[in-house]
């Protein structure tokens, strides 16, 4: 395999860069095995690797025929030295004379191995698939020599067609790291394309499958950004598997209904957020109790204290006190008013503990004051001291980094505002129109008769206008 790898590195069957696909989009990577037909010698050993591969299979075969036009030589050469007699797809009908699609004695009944170079979505093996069968020839299984792994195997077998590779591209990455011939950030890269460009298997039987085209990183493809925080990236991979781009804002005032607030809606949530000053009844009992339900749900705790003052002030507000935040809450928020003394000063105390703060850009209050030129200054403070700075509360998304988190609340499926100027937008405005990330929802949720059933419902609506935002043609 290692051979093989460098090989095809060295043919140019496989560049690494910027390449602008027929689909419009740009791959990091460009898989080209038409050059092999210039090297005979790979071209006999590509030849026996996919002879190989069917013998491993143990597949019963009685013609081969490679999908026109880079595995025709390759099906040439493993019927002429195998003894295997051959069949020829045409691309189009002749004009003239037989106007045959499949040229070579056609045995109706008998089995047709197909043979190709690689496969993308698998639509070029279904198209040969489906003109062998109408000659009445049987297609059970394909021999592909490079899989790109972005759904063809799925496509293919929902159309009775097993597809055995004899490399995965992801493999062949793995080599050429290794061999230095790639760099990890190039192989992050293509590994985030590849996942993001994944083709869905149609719900017709129809040959075009459903493209996913992705127009933007996915919650999955961030969490693995290089250089990412990782706290920024346990949260993108809690989204992710729960589903859930909802912080439950659990704005309650006895320690009984916190907690059972976050054992009930826990399984729906990302994140539980805290105004832990407004218990009547707090105690460390009550934290300890919390954090072990963050871990059973597997949510992220974020203490709503806003800091707002000198560095060395919010450096005992954050440790000490007696609410001891730093200690329970991996996630707090700052104000950035005092300019960047409040962010050093509480990184002073959270990243030893791998902490992480989010900064205050936008507020949903009428008449706020943090918009235009202050917001700005925010993300600026927050680009310089990413070691710490996850993201922003923010109305909208205000900055372009995947690596940013935006958090938005004044968030209701009623959309208005309450008596003391809080305005409320709906979630798929929040999400779908104004790209944030996850909606806070307080109210909302709590005032509902049933608040496990109601954090489902905006837990879906804020999810599904995730996934519409980022993907045309994402399935529901
Ligand atoms: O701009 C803001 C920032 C925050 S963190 N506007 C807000 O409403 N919040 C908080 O989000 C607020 O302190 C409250 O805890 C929650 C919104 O609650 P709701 O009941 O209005 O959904």
């Amino acid at each position: 395999m290692e051979a093989l790898a460098s090989a095809l590195h060295a043919a140019r069957a496989l560049r690494f860069g910027e390449f602008l696909l027929k689909s419009g989009l740009v791959s990091p990577v460009y898989v080209d095995l038409r050059v092999i037909v210039s090297e005979p010698s790979l071209m006999n050993k590509v030849a026996d690797l996919l002879f190989q591969t069917a013998e491993e299979a143990k597949l019963q075969y009685d013609s081969v025929c490679g999908v026109p036009y880079t595995a025709l030589p390759l099906a040439t050469i493993i019927c002429s030295t195998k003894k295997i007699p051959m069949l020829i797809r045409r691309k189009e009908a002749k004009d003239h004379g037989t106007k045959r699609l499949v040229e070579g004695t056609i045995n109706p009944g008998e089995t047709c191995l197909i043979i190709e170079d690689v496969v993308t979505s698998g639509s070029s093996v279904l198209e040969t698939a489906e003109v062998l069968r109408k000659e009445g020839l049987k297609v059970t299984d394909a021999v592909v020599l490079l899989d790109r792994e972005q759904g063809g195997k799925a496509v293919l077998q929902k159309h009775g067609i097993r597809l055995h590779s004899v490399c995965a591209l992801s493999q062949i990455l793995k080599i050429l790291e290794q061999q230095q011939k790639v760099t990890p950030e190039m192989v992050t890269r293509v590994e985030t394309f590849i996942r993001e460009n994944i083709v869905e298997p149609s719900k017709q039987n129809g040959l075009a499958p459903t493209k996913r085209i992705c127009k933007e990183m996915s919650f999955a493809a961030r969490a693995e950004l290089p250089g990412i925080h990782p706290l920024a990236a346990q949260l993108f991979r809690i989204m992710e598997k729960k589903q859930s781009n909802l912080c439950l804002s659990a704005d309650v005032t006895t320690s009984k209904e916190l907690l059972q607030l976050a054992d009930n809606l826990g399984p729906s949530i990302c994140i539980l957020k805290t105004h832990i000053d407004i218990l009547g009844d707090f105690s460390q009992e009550v934290v300890n109790e919390l954090r072990k339900l963050a871990d059973q749900h597997e949510f992220l705790i974020f203490e709503d204290r806003k800091f707002a003052d000198i560095g060395n002030t919010v450096k005992h507000q954050y440790e000490g006190g007696i609410f001891k935040i730093a200690s329970w809450s991996d996630i707090v928020n700052a104000h950035a008013v005092p300019g960047p003394g409040v962010v050093k000063g509480l990184k002073e105390v959270g990243n030893p503990l791998q902490r992480g703060c989010l900064l205050i850009g936008e507020m949903s209050s009428e008449g706020s004051l943090a918009t235009g030129d202050y917001t700005k200054a925010v993300v600026k403070m927050a680009e310089e001291h990413a070691d710490f700075v996850l993201g922003f509360i923010s109305g909208s998304r205000i900055a372009e980094k995947p690596e940013f988190l935006h958090l938005t609340p004044g968030v209701q499926m009623q959309t208005g505002s309450d008596d003391l100027g809080q305005k409320y937008l709906s979630p798929q405005e929040v999400i779908g129109k104004r790209r944030s990330d996850i909606i806070i929802v307080g109210r909302g949720i709590l005032s509902a008769c049933n608040r496990s059933e109601e954090a489902e419902a905006y837990r879906k609506l804020a999810w599904e206008s995730y996934l519409q935002r980022i993907c045309v043609g994402a399935q529901m």
